[in-house]
């Protein structure tokens, strides 16, 4: 029996994981099962409900006598960015965050070597007596362990004392990775595992809750967090006092370990999905958005978590190691992720009560159980259709784009028989780009190329095996094609292809093409013949280009035209979303666009990819994506590869810097992900502005093999010198339509 099956198995029985099969998940690139069998022990525990609260960090101080090597938060005092507030000051954060409906202060920070344990009672009393009706989360088990020193006090005294004057439960953190091989290496001087953990129990002994939190994607070994894990669980077969267990995801910046890059996207819901199958005491996985990032929070809601964590407002510890995701969402927006994933928000307090406002949003109505009951049969029979290759209907992909399961969609898209690569692979396209609004002469662009290409090759140890030139570019928005020289384009192919007759040569602009024949005076066929003459292999649409101003009918019309003078083509399918609120993507047109393409296209024919995009303005969540990426492959029968252009994806967490390694993009954790979701390229990468190491890195973190692709036409790359310029050509003759 396979690993997954033997999980599914045990679980059913309702027996617990061993720390084998823990390991052996770990070590599993079967993602989507993964995320399956947790989403369905969440879903038995939790139903569709995802917990959020309104709340707010205060962290005191960043000046800490410890040195932990992972921190970038703490100062030593008197160093430059230490601060310390005062209790008043801390009072008045409360207040804000009370004015803003918080039902909960978060308030965590380093060890003030000089402030003592009276000044920490006097700061939760000031808090709690300005604000009875708030819920005081505090104190590490590394704080406390820190002011029972102090005060010559045991760690039960201490507690009892924060207690009388208002500590309402204990935050997660301090826990980091307990096995010493590696704590010794990174906090050796923190409380060690045991004492961590007796703290937690003499909380929950006295009748108090805590969370538990595992900071993994450093320097430990899977073994390391599984061996977290095990303590974790067996302390809350004891006492049962924990809320919830946080895995923390390592922000790289400023740490004495060497190390700089963010977990993988792919890691992260792999870890959420194996705590809570692991984890079957525990009741709530908490995927803290701040440190994964909105687009794997709101993801992870399917692998298993079910608590978003909270309005948080000014966050400082991640902030300050390089988390991007933002200091605070709003309750509205944390609601809206939350139902577009397809479960139902609901706001709670510390404890996990619900927590109802009088200005809440009414929730949708239920359909009735009968409907539900033949929806789901339908469900069924389009899913064993599609298990059996057969084609499936509009309706049919319409039901499971509202109702069916991401992971089932995943799983289905994966067999889709015509899907290139077979599953084990997955391309990307470094390639080199032109801007035609920027180009003054061809000689100059060609040497431009030529220098960026030997740039790459020296900096990557990868060559761009791909040249784009972009017709319809944002440089110069009131600049229309019609401005553009055709005779200049010609040129600048010809003189690419002769130049670098071993890469692929591509036109941004299906549109663009079209808008220059009128310009020009030519017949769109007259274009695309001169254009292949001149030694284009391929056109795809630009990521400037709105699909609107063309119907579907004439978009595949111009790809019939490309084809038939001979030229490939890929073609791009958007996916629109109202621009606010919660409302469902609008899949019927979305499906019906891929339709037509599957139509027109031959199974292995020149229409080589669908790449699945955002409609510019739309709010496309990052589930949404991922489940119209699955989509697409099941509709675009006769279709090679689905695209899942990195550089062009949808993302919720604040955007940018795609490709700089401490300052990751969004898209670089969700564009793996995509690999396993039915996609199999992550489109044209541009490695002037983006590594295309960090992009072979994200597929072979999701556990795949990569493959860098030029198209079918060119059968990959050839031997040759690609950069090496052929002084012939610095001078071609312009040519003539
Ligand atoms: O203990 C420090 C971690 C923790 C980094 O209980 C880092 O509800 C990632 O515990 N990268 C504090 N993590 C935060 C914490 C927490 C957060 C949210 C909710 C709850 C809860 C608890 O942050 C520290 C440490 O493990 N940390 N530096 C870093 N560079
Ligand atoms: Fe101090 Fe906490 Fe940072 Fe360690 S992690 S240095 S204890 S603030």
């Amino acid at each position: 029996m396979d690993l997954l099956s033997s999980v599914a198995q045990t679980i059913a029985k309702g027996e617990r994981l061993s720390d084998e099969a823990a390991l052996a998940l770990f070590e599993s690139s079967d993602l989507i099962e993964i995320g399956r069998l947790a989403d369905q022990v969440n879903r038995v525990r939790n139903g569709d409900r995802v917990f959020y609260n309104v709340n707010r960090h205060i962290n005191p101080t960043n000046i800490c006598a410890l040195s932990c090597k992972f921190c970038a938060y703490s100062r030593k005092p008197g160093e430059d960015g230490a601060y310390a507030y005062s209790i008043d000051e801390m009072v008045v954060k409360a207040g804000e965050a009370v004015e803003q409906g918080a039902t909960e202060v978060h308030m965590v920070g380093g060890l003030h070597p000089r402030w003592k344990f009276e000044h920490y009672k006097d700061m939760v009393q000031a808090v709690k007596t300005a604000y009875p009706q708030i819920h005081i989360k505090a104190f590490t088990a590394v704080e406390l362990d820190w002011l029972a020193r102090k005060a010559r006090k045991t760690i039960a005294e201490v507690l009892v004392e924060l207690q009388g004057v208002g500590l309402g439960s204990l935050p997660g953190g301090g826990a980091e990775i307990f096995h010493p091989e590696i704590r010794d290496a990174i906090c050796d001087t923190k409380v060690s595992a045991e004492q961590w953990i007796d703290t937690h129990r003499t909380a929950h002994k006295l009748g108090m809750h805590s969370n538990c939190t595992m900071l993994y994607g450093h320097i430990e070994k899977y073994h390391h967090r599984v061996d977290h894990m095990r303590r974790l669980r067996q302390l809350q077969d004891e006492t049962g006092g924990f809320n919830a267990f946080i895995p923390l995801s390592f922000q790289p910046f400023q740490n004495e370990m060497g190390i700089d890059r963010y977990t993988f996207g792919y890691d992260d819901l792999k870890t959420l999905a194996i705590a809570r199958l692991y984890l079957d005491n525990f009741r709530h996985v908490k995927a803290y958005w701040v440190m994964l990032g909105q687009d794997i929070a709101q993801l992870a809601l399917q692998f298993g978590a079910n608590d978003l964590d909270g309005t948080v407002i000014e966050e400082k510890i991640s902030r300050m190691a390089g988390g991007r995701a933002g200091m605070a969402m709003g309750r509205s927006y944390i609601e809206q992720i939350i139902t577009k994933a397809k479960r139902t928000p609901v706001e709670r307090d510390t404890l996990y009560n619900p927590v109802s406002r009088p200005d809440a949003s009414p929730r949708s109505e239920r359909i009735s159980p009968n409907a539900e009951q033949s929806q789901a049969v339908l469900l069924r029979e389009a899913m064993n259709k599609a298990d059996c290759g057969h084609k499936l209907q509009l309706d049919e992909l319409l039901n499971l784009a509202h109702h069916g399961s991401l992971h089932e969609l995943g799983r289905l898209a994966n067999q889709v028989p015509e899907r290139q690569n077979d599953g084990g692979e997955a391309s990307c396209m470094p390639i080199l780009s032109l801007n035609l609004n920027n180009i003054t002469s061809v000689a100059a662009a060609i040497d431009t190329l030529s220098t960026a290409g030997k740039a790459c090759a020296a900096k990557y140890q990868v060559e761009p095996v791909g040249i784009t030139i972009d017709l319809a570019t944002p440089a110069s928005p009131q600049a229309s094609p019609a401005e553009h020289d055709l005779g200049l384009l010609l040129e600048l192919v010809f003189a690419c292809r002769h130049s670098f007759p071993a890469l692929d040569l591509s036109l941004l602009g299906v549109k663009g093409v079209w808008r220059m024949a009128q310009n020009e005076h030519v017949t769109v066929t007259e274009l695309l013949t001169c254009l292949k003459q001149a030694g284009l292999s391929r056109i795809d649409s630009s990521p400037h280009e709105s699909e609107t101003d063309l119907t579907q009918k004439e978009i595949i019309q111009l790809h019939r035209q490309m084809h038939a003078a001979g030229l490939c083509s890929t073609a791009k399918v958007e996916l629109s979303a109202p621009m606010h609120g919660s409302g469902e993507p609008q899949w019927e047109a979305f499906l019906k666009r891929i339709m037509a393409f599957a139509e027109m296209a031959p199974v292995g024919g020149p229409l080589l990819a669908l790449s699945i995009e955002a409609s510019p303005g739309s709010f496309v969540t990052t589930s949404e994506y991922l489940r119209a990426v699955a989509l697409a492959r099941l509709a675009a029968h006769g279709i090679e590869a689905i695209i899942a252009p990195l550089a062009r994806m949808p993302t919720l967490s604040p955007a940018s810097g795609l490709g700089t390694a401490l300052s990751q993009h969004p898209a670089e954790k969700i564009a793996s992900l995509c690999l396993h979701y039915g996609a199999s390229d992550l489109g044209a990468i541009d490695v002037e502005k983006l590594s295309p190491i960090a992009v072979i890195d994200q597929i072979r973190a999701a556990g795949l093999r990569p493959l860098v692709q030029a198209t079918r036409e060119l059968g990959g790359r050839q031997e040759s010198q690609p950069f090496a310029v052929n002084p012939d050509l610095r001078h071609v003759p312009r040519l003539k339509v």
